[in-house]
């Protein structure tokens, strides 16, 4: 028998060093940090190479995430310090060989932490773990494929799930759905589900997209650019040269969060030695401490103090919209003291944000995770909503609402089908396309994926890249959900804790990673992507494969469709035509997907193309009612009782989600550490604890609990009964049944807990 694995990273026994944190963001630490990654993974050619092929029209996308680049002339280094540790971080000459895991039982290997199996290297062969088997062994590709098609072929199609992580091309993803429907599932779970999913399901309400309504020009054409519960300096740091040229000319822009991130104060662009030497650009005019959770009620503040400012419908409200009147009425009706109480912010600063807003002509709204993990995400991303609608702001010059999206190709994803909830139309054309049956069921999402696997429903789970068992809330039930399989499939480049945490068999397939030359069928293929603002184009890979046994993401689909073809007899795709030559995926996509006309001569085309977006481009509202809603909800907060915390669970400045690069954070100030709760010092006094003095976090929910031990208090300037953690070491505390109404996304930014000395 197998002996269980870790399903987390093994606790820090150290404790962690602490300077003040960072006022600026970028600068010179940025350089000296983005040589040091760039030359201690890639060398010295393979950092000039790389560093300069990234986001050239010729060259890969960035796969840091997703914020567009410039439409015109781009310099020649277009990436940031963290896309270049993304980069690097793939194109390290290490390698996680079948040496490697013939040396190490998969248990041995979950002792390590999640930074030193990603530290491996590449994945270079096809890997099995075999029943009952310690070691992973390699395989050929056809016998993987094989026993992939042995298990899958006797189940029923609703047993099988098909997760997809944001980084996989349209291309590959639109193979992977459509193996997944072939096969006869909607269960495509997705990053998306942990993500962005309430923008999605807010916006679709209220402007019937659920996707922004800017483009990057917009940045340059606005007066007001609220950035609310998101961490741009380290997570999008190209958007601080948006921001800072935006304010250049002329436009305010406001911070909302309860932390103040480097990035919101200053700015010295990496590329301009001025500003690398001198003081930057200060980024925020204003910053809002909002309490954790206190959006919702901040927004309804705001929109209080426009309707009192008495302002002119231009004709957008009465034109355009539906639900006014019992929005103003909600809004007039909902008393101070209840805004102030939920939002933690005072009367009169709402007041003097709210008549900026008033003012604005064109308003732009940027948000991210910290808004979209909450119980009441949605209603907050509404709130947002409303408040644009109130001045217009949609579908206007310089205004609009954006949702700055993750992972560099989630968006994407999305459009081309990785959805567990299609629309009617999409599979309509899907069964005009291929000819396969019309599912009606909606399918798993990631929590109700964990659900199913928990119950034996769901008995095989395939990834498209990620690492499910790190990144899913509830560690402890998700990787007893992925044991509990007969079978699972990681596509995957680099090492990680869910090649360990397995089904009865493992088995790892190891892909191209993007910056690689893609030469599938014979010739050079490229892939395409979408970014944040709905602009798709191309990405060529522009590296040597980091082994000769890789295949591309796209060919290892068409692999495991043959075989399952082969066993139960599937119809006529044409997976082998498809997976050698992209341009045929390209135009099956531009005959089901409603935007890509002449798909394969327009992503050729420098800067590629913007998507349609209705409410942007001609402010028409494909909602219920065919206008935008404003939508009335009440207000809702989570309120823990006294001596508990509310939690947050975010990212350090060297991490990509779960892949953790150092235990540092540089802008925060905290380094060699990383089970830190981040606390306000009359918390700690309220304990009598001390910096660095070691506690357990506990979380109950519905009478199930959870502590997690050896964590380290670290004082920081952050609002009284919020606490701050990183994941992935903070997600076993957070509850697989709290989850955002509507949208069901983990609250992995509100999670109760309480906090002992131990
Ligand atoms: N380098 C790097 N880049 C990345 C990633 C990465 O891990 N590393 N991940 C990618 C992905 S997939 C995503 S989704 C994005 C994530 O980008 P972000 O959303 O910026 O990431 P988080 O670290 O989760 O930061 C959330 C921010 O919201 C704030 N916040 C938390 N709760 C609240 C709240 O209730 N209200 C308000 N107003 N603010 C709140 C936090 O203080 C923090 O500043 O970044 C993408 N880019
Ligand atoms: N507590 C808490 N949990 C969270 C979040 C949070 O804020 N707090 N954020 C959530 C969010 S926003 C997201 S998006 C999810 C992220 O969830 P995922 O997308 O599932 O996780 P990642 O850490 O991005 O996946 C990293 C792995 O992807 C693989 N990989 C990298 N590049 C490629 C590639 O080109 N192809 C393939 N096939 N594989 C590749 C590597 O093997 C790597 O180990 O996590 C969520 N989890
Ligand atoms: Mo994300």
């Amino acid at each position: 028998m197998r002996v269980p694995p870790e399903p987390t990273t093994p606790l820090e026994d150290k404790s962690p060093k602490r300077k003040p944190p960072s006022k600026s963001a970028a600068g010179l630490p940025a350089i000296i940090s983005t040589t040091k990654h760039g030359l201690m993974k890639m060398g010295l050619m393979g950092s000039l190479t790389n560093f300069y092929n990234v986001n050239k029209f010729q060259g890969f996308d960035c796969p840091g995430c997703a914020w567009p680049d410039p439409e015109g002339s781009r310099t020649i280094a277009e990436f940031c310090e963290n896309g270049a540790k993304a980069i690097a971080d793939e194109g390290t000459k290490k390698r996680a060989s079948p040496e490697f895991w013939s040396k190490w039982t998969v248990r041995d290997l979950s002792l390590k932490s999640d930074k030193w199996l990603n530290s491996q290297g590449r994945l270079t062969h096809p890997l099995i773990l075999r029943k009952d088997s310690e070691y992973y062994e390699p395989i050929s590709w056809d016998d993987a494929f094989e026993v992939i098609a042995n298990e899958m072929a006797p189940l029923r199609p609703d047993q099988a799930v098909f997760y997809t992580s944001g980084r996989t091309s349209n291309e590959a993803a639109f193979m992977w759905q459509l193996l997944a429907r072939r096969y006869g599932t909607n269960n495509l779970p997705d990053c998306s589900n942990m993500c962005h999913e309430s923008s999605g399901v807010a916006l679709k309400e209220t402007i019937g997209i659920g996707k922004g309504t800017v483009r990057l020009d917009d940045f340059d054409k606005s007066d007001l650019i609220i950035v609310v519960g998101q961490n741009p300096g380290t997570n999008h740091p190209r958007m601080l040269t948006a921001l800072r040229d935006a304010k250049k000319n002329g436009a305010s822009i406001v911070s909302i969060n309860p932390l103040i991130e480097a990035g919101m104060i200053r700015f010295k662009h990496p590329q301009n030695p001025l500003e690398v030497l001198g003081y930057g650009t200060e980024i925020s005019d204003e910053h809002v401490r909002v309490r954790l959770n206190g959006d919702q009620a901040l927004f309804r503040g705001f929109a209080k103090v426009v309707l009192e400012a008495s302002l002119e419908d231009s004709g957008f409200i009465s034109g355009f919209t539906k639900g006014y009147e019992d929005y103003e009425k909600l809004a007039r009706n909902t008393s101070w003291d209840l805004i102030t109480m939920l939002s933690g912010v005072e009367r009169n600063e709402i007041e003097r944000i709210g008549n900026l807003i008033a003012k604005s002509k064109a308003t732009i709204c940027c948000w991210a995770m910290g808004i979209t993990q909450h119980k009441n995400s949605v209603p907050t991303i509404q709130e947002i909503s409303n408040l644009l609608l109130l001045g217009g702001h949609i579908g206007r010059e310089g205004a609009g609402l954006c949702p700055v999206r993750g992972h560099s190709n989630v968006q994407g994803d999305r459009t081309v089908g990785i959805n567990h909830n299609p629309s009617s139309e999409f599979m309509d054309s899907l069964r005009r396309e291929f000819g396969i049956q019309k599912l009606q069921t909606r399918g798993l999402d990631s929590v109700d994926a964990v659900r199913s696997m928990l119950q034996r429903e769901a008995r095989v789970f395939l990834s498209m890249g990620g690492n499910f068992v790190s990144a899913m809330s509830d560690t402890n039930a998700t990787s007893e959900a992925i044991s509990k399989c007969s079978l699972t499939v990681q596509i995957s480049t680099k090492p990680n804790r869910s090649h360990l945490i397995t089904g009865k068999i493992g088995i790892i397939l190891p892909c191209l990673g993007r910056t690689e030359r893609d030469q599938s069928g014979g010739s050079e293929q490229f892939i395409t992507v979408e970014n944040s603002m709905g602009v798709v184009h191309k990405s060529v890979g522009t590296r040597p494969p980091a082994s000769n046994n890789l295949r591309s993401e796209v060919s290892i689909v068409s692999g495991i469709a043959l075989a399952i073809e082969d066993k139960i007899g599937f119809s006529d795709i044409k997976w082998r035509e498809l997976s050698a030559d992209y341009d045929t995926i390209r135009d099956s996509i531009e005959r089901v997907v409603p935007g890509f006309d002449s798909y394969n001569e327009r992503c050729r085309e420098n800067g590629g193309f913007y998507l349609p977006n209705p409410p942007r481009d001609s402010r028409i509202f494909p909602t219920k009612t065919g206008l935008a809603n404003f939508i009335s909800n009440d207000l809702v907060s989570i309120s823990p009782n006294d001596g508990e915390f509310l939690m947050m669970t975010i990212r350090s400045h060297d991490q990509y989600n779960t892949t953790v690069y150092t235990d540092n954070d540089r802008y925060r100030g905290i380094y060699s550490g990383r089970r830190v709760v981040l606390m306000n010092k009359s918390d700690m006094e309220a304990n009598s604890w001390e910096e660095f003095d070691e506690v357990s976090i506990t979380s109950e929910f519905e009478q199930k609990v959870v502590t997690s031990d050896r964590w380290r208090v670290v004082e920081y300037d952050i609002p009284r009964g919020n606490v701050a953690t990183y994941f992935p070491e903070a997600n076993v505390l957070i509850p697989l049944n709290s989850v955002a109404d509507k949208s069901n996304t983990p609250t992995s930014k509100s999670v109760i807990v309480n906090i002992t000395s131990t």
